[in-house]
Order: structure tokens, then C-alpha cells, then sequence
């Protein structure tokens, strides 16, 4: 407790010299949310901290999350320099889709409008022609269709059926899957469910079809969360990572969260739905980027991807406002 007091206070330090802000995604753990907020950054969503990032004073972002939320955060602000606790804090639905297969995919469709969504590298959002997150996907996917587009949609497929059956627009699916979202059980949760009757079932749509179906309200993390402040129920079972609930609590502290089971292999895990890369920012982790910075931790993305990438990026911002 002396040394994690003593970590912390380093931080602040390093904030103040460095004239740096943390911004830290809703899935870090409890300790780096508390961080950031005591220290005058935010806790957010992957939109959300890149817009936070592009609006705050400070000459530095340290942005702890994985690694395509530091490269849309340097998209937006690239006269700011923007470091992250670990370079190696990837995401399963960015390495699924690699940008020279993604580009071959969508060449081969050159009639499609190429949407993705916000958990891609940098390069595959430059090949895009709309980036959206989880919270405007279905809108965007809407609006595109009315106009009569066809659609290419990445990476993350089950947000993509769910698009589809939402929308009743077909559209042309990578097939990536995010590994904490896709251990979700429906067969667990419905035993679950069937124990606690009075509970509301809360979703993030990167689970699969036959657990978002179970859901009493589907949505992004920010959507979640205002879903369990709204719902009457005093209990709710939550499925998606377990960082949540930190904010989750602090939004309903009256009421009870119970976390969704996860499967593994065939054995019902209850306490496993967390991003193993989202836990690589660590307070140490944090502490080193500010202090050596440079090489080891700063995000860089090239001029001309970067300013490809903005625009589909920008649409999708115009769009939200
Ligand atoms: O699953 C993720 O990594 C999410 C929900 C990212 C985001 O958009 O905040
Ligand atoms: Fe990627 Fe899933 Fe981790 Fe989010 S929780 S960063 S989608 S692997």
C-alpha cells in the first residue's frame, strides 16, 4: 500500500512536469481509473478519450487502453505527443485484420462502402470510407443503407450480425472476433438468469448473437452504463469487461453487479471476462512512460496514413454532433 501510495504520487509529479493528462479506457483496471480522475484526466470510451485527448490544454497525452486508441488519439491530435504505458497492449479484433489483407479484401469489392470499427490499426482506418464505434455503429449502418450503399464491414463479427439484424442490411463481413467478449455463454447465462429473476441482463455487442439475444439493453460502454442507471432493476448482470463495473458502480452505487459467465474450455468461469492487454496498464507501467517517454512508449503514426485515416474518422464525428 506504502509503495503504490508512493508510485502514484510519482505520477502526479511526472503529470505536472511533463504537462501530461491520463486518459484511461473504462476496462483498466479500477486503480488507473481512480488515477485518472484524480488527476484531472478522464475515464472514457475509445471515442470519447481520443476527443477528450484533442480538447485537453496539456502538450501530452498518456493514454492507457491498447494500442489503436493511442493512434487515434495521435490521428486527432498530432501536434500533441502521445505515449502509452506498454506499445504491446494490442486488441484481437486490430491483429485479426491485418491492413495488407484488409485492403486486398477491399479491393476485391471495389463497389462496397468500407465501414470499420473504431478497434482497427490506423492503416486499416486509412484504407475506410467510415470509422464508427459501437455506440453509432447502427445509425451510421442505417443512414448508409437508406442511401443505398453496399456495405463491407470490420472486423469484429458479431457486432456485425447484430448490425444487420438490427438494421436489416446485409452487409459484406470480416470474420474477427474480440477473445474477452467472445467467451461469453449463453447456456451459463441462462442459469444464471433463471437464479437471480429479478435481475436486468446488460450486453455489449461484441458477444455472441445467442447472449446478446438474452439482453434486457445492448449497447457501447457508455451505453451500458447509462442503461444501468436507467433500468428500475436493483440487479444487473453484466456482460462485458470487468473494468466496467468500477464506473458502473460509481453511476447506481444503490445497486447489486453481477458478472455474466464466461466459458473457456466447457468450465463456467465467473470472474474471467477481462482484456488481458487492458491489464498490461499497470501503475509501474505508467510511471515508466513518463519518465523515459521517447522510443519505448510514444505512438507514432506516419503523416500520410494519418491524415487518410482522419477523414473517415472526421465524417464519423460530423455525423455524431
Ligand atoms: O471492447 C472494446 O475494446 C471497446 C468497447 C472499446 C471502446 O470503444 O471503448
Ligand atoms: Fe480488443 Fe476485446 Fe480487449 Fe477490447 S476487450 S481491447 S475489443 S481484445
Amino acid at each position: 500500500a506504502e509503495q503504490q501510495r508512493a508510485l502514484k504520487d510519482e505520477i502526479r509529479s511526472l503529470l505536472k512536469a511533463r504537462n501530461a493528462v491520463l486518459v484511461a479506457h473504462y476496462y483498466t483496471d479500477p486503480e488507473i481509473q481512480a488515477l485518472a480522475e484524480e488527476t484531472g484526466g478522464c475515464v472514457a470510451d475509445s471515442l470519447e478519450m481520443a476527443r477528450f485527448g484533442k480538447e485537453h490544454e496539456a502538450q501530452t497525452l498518456i493514454v492507457a487502453g491498447v494500442r489503436f486508441m493511442g493512434e487515434t488519439s495521435k490521428i486527432l491530435s498530432p501536434e500533441k505527443t502521445v505515449l502509452m504505458p506498454t506499445l504491446e497492449a494490442e486488441c484481437s479484433l486490430d491483429l485479426g485484420c491485418p491492413a495488407d489483407e484488409f485492403t486486398a479484401f477491399c479491393d476485391a469489392h471495389p463497389d462496397h462502402t468500407v465501414v470499420v470499427y473504431a478497434n482497427t490499426s490506423a492503416a486499416v482506418k486509412a484504407r475506410a470510407d467510415w470509422v464508427v464505434t459501437s455506440s453509432i455503429a447502427l445509425e451510421i449502418v442505417e443512414h448508409l443503407d437508406s442511401e443505398g450503399h453496399k456495405i463491407i464491414w470490420a472486423p469484429d463479427r458479431h457486432l456485425g450480425s447484430y448490425i444487420e439484424k438490427q438494421t436489416g442490411c446485409e452487409m459484406l463481413r470480416w470474420q474477427g472476433a474480440c477473445i474477452v467478449h467472445d467467451e461469453f455463454r449463453a447456456k451459463a447465462l441462462k442459469e444464471l438468469k433463471a437464479q437471480n429473476p429479478d435481475a436486468a441482463v446488460l450486453v455489449h455487442p461484441e458477444s455472441p448473437q445467442s447472449v446478446v439475444e438474452l439482453a434486457d439493453a445492448v449497447g457501447s460502454t457508455s451505453q451500458l452504463i447509462q442503461a444501468a442507471r436507467d433500468l428500475p432493476h436493483k440487479r444487473l448482470i453484466v456482460a462485458t469487461d470487468k473494468g466496467i463495473f468500477y464506473k458502473m458502480q460509481q453511476a447506481c452505487p444503490d445497486k447489486e453487479m453481477v458478472e455474466a459467465p464466461t466459458g473457456g474450455n466447457g468450465a463456467t468461469c465467473r470472474s474471467c471476462a477481462h482484456c488481458p492487454w487492458m491489464a498490461m496498464n499497470g501503475l509501474v507501467a505508467i510511471r515508466d512512460a513518463l519518465k523515459k517517454g521517447g522510443t519505448t512508449h510514444e505512438i507514432q503514426v506516419d503523416e500520410a496514413t494519418r491524415i487518410r485515416a482522419m477523414i473517415p474518422l472526421e465524417r464519423m464525428l460530423n455525423f455524431a454532433r
